[in-house]
């Protein structure tokens, strides 16, 4: 391995490779230290030249590569597993803007620049980057690029596969793989780059890439409503569609387990009667006249006995509040102890049942149990988590509603991947053609599986 390094060392230079424990650390344990890998370098490339070098090397010397983006991903899927010789290979350093090109609405960027920073740059120019999640400070483009991050707009402008037109890409053998175009239209042949788009660096390490811009919602409103069932939430979310879904930017759900968290560990109260599920409604647009969506919506509600409470934000500083009830839930689970994570999606119209079985399960597993729900009523997308669980009780738990959102022919992860977590789940679950496929994806691009080992693909 000293060979390896050394080798690393001359193509990267020193400050591209890592090796002193102390520094290391950051990059082998996920935010939530529920995933903790061992490498024997954190790699640091400045360029996709680099990128590729490095994985030539590594693929010399038989070592794996884990690509790493801003590691807050929830699945562990960048953080090294299992005990063959690996890498991290950081894309930190690449952080550059390319281009950006505003009546083309595209923007080329490096992978490494975090989100924040890509949906800032779109906005200066007047335009959007819309994929809005919690961790934009930290995750970066090719972190959502190689997890197909979701977020609380997919139901207006669809996942991160949805807003990407072109990849740079270093395949296993290190040869690059260059389709940066910035074209909206191009169906020439087999649209390979959707191959690299949520396969979690499986594949290849994505290392630039051609963004879809919208345009910037100059105009919006947000609305929290209180509902008492989820049958309501479900009625409401369809009048919504009915009377203004065009505008429609988010429909977020919020159980009362979920507000009572966020009320005792962040110091956030709600401000309405949350003692039901409690609904965060945002409508953006380029033009002026939300206000009267938004009041079509209200009244319509009330009318029908949909709703029991609700405010509505006045300026962009409550709905900034409102939205830190819900940007806040991760935060307030995190430090209210240990908890499940689960990512649940099933048809929208089957949310109440599942919701009855969750809870059932849960209590005949494990009564001390707390369910934290929340969730992209939009996308049928739950996060069903799971908090003051017995540990000896974790993996019976995770399969009973993995088996409940498969039971409604659902999946076991809508938006954060398969990762480590729930690679063996997959693997239970998934029929053995979609298995078998994805191996041979996996042979043919990565026949001595160097890159990501353990990740995304089902095994033998
Ligand atoms: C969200 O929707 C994220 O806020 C995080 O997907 C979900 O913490 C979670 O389980
Ligand atoms: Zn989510």
């Amino acid at each position: 391995m000293q060979e390896c390094l050394a080798a690393l060392r001359d193509g990267l230079g020193a400050a591209g490779v890592a090796t002193d424990p102390q520094a290391m650390e950051p990059y082998l344990t996920d935010w939530r230290r529920a995933f903790h890998g061992q490498a024997m370098a954190v790699l640091l490339p400045g360029s996709t030249e680099e990128v590729a070098e490095a994985i030539q090397i590594c693929a010399r010397h038989g070592v794996g590569v884990v690509p790493q983006g801003g590691n807050t991903g929830l699945a562990g899927g960048a953080t090294p597993a299992g005990p063959a010789p690996q890498v991290v290979l950081s894309l930190a350093r690449m952080q550059r803007l390319r281009k950006i090109d505003p009546i083309g609405l595209t923007m080329e960027v490096e992978a490494g620049m975090p989100l924040v920073t890509a949906r800032r740059i779109a906005a200066e120019a007047g335009r959007a980057f819309p994929v809005s999640i919690a961790s934009e400070g930290t995750a970066t483009v090719g972190g959502i690029i190689a997890t197909n991050a979701g977020g609380v707009n997919v139901l207006r402008y669809g996942m991160a596969r949805d807003l990407v037109l072109g990849l740079d890409v270093v395949l296993a053998d290190g040869a690059r793989l260059n389709g940066l175009r910035h074209l909206r239209k191009n169906n020439a042949g087999v649209d390979w780059k959707q191959l690299f788009i949520g396969s979690e660096g499986a594949f290849g390490v994505v290392t630039a890439a051609v963004l879809r811009l919208v345009p910037a919602l100059r105009h919006r409103r947000v609305a929290l409503l209180t509902l008492a069932d989820l049958e309501a939430v479900l009625d409401l979310f369809g009048h919504v569609t009915e009377c203004c879904g065009e505008a429609l930017t988010a429909f977020e759900l919020i159980s009362p387990q979920a507000m009572e968290l966020v009320a005792r560990h962040m110091g956030r109260a709600a401000p309405v009667q949350a003692t039901g599920w409690t609904v965060l409604v945002e409508f953006g647009s380029s033009l002026p006249g939300l206000d009267s969506a938004l009041d079509e919506l209200v009244e319509g509600a009330f009318k029908r006995g949909l709703v029991q409470d609700g405010t509505l934000a006045n300026s962009e500083r409550q709905a900034a509040e409102l939205w830190s009830l819900r940007e806040n839930i991760t935060m307030a689970e995190a430090v209210a102890g240990p908890s499940l994570k689960h990512d649940i999606s099933v048809p929208i119209s089957s949310l109440p049942q599942f919701v009855a079985g969750f809870e059932s399960t849960l209590r005949s597993i494990d009564p001390e149990a707390r369910p934290n729900l929340f969730g992209h009523v939009g996308d049928g997308n739950l996060h069903a988590n799971v908090i003051g669980y017995a540990p000896d009780k974790a993996a019976q738990i995770a399969r009973a509603i993995h088996d409940l959102a498969w039971g409604f022919g659902g999946s076991i992860t809508a938006e954060h991947g398969l990762g480590q977590y729930r690679l063996s789940e997959f693997e239970r679950l998934a029929p053995p053609e979609e298995q078998a496929i994805l191996r041979r994806l996996k042979t043919a691009l990565d026949p001595l599986g160097r890159l990501n080992p353990g990740k995304a693909i089902p095994r033998q």
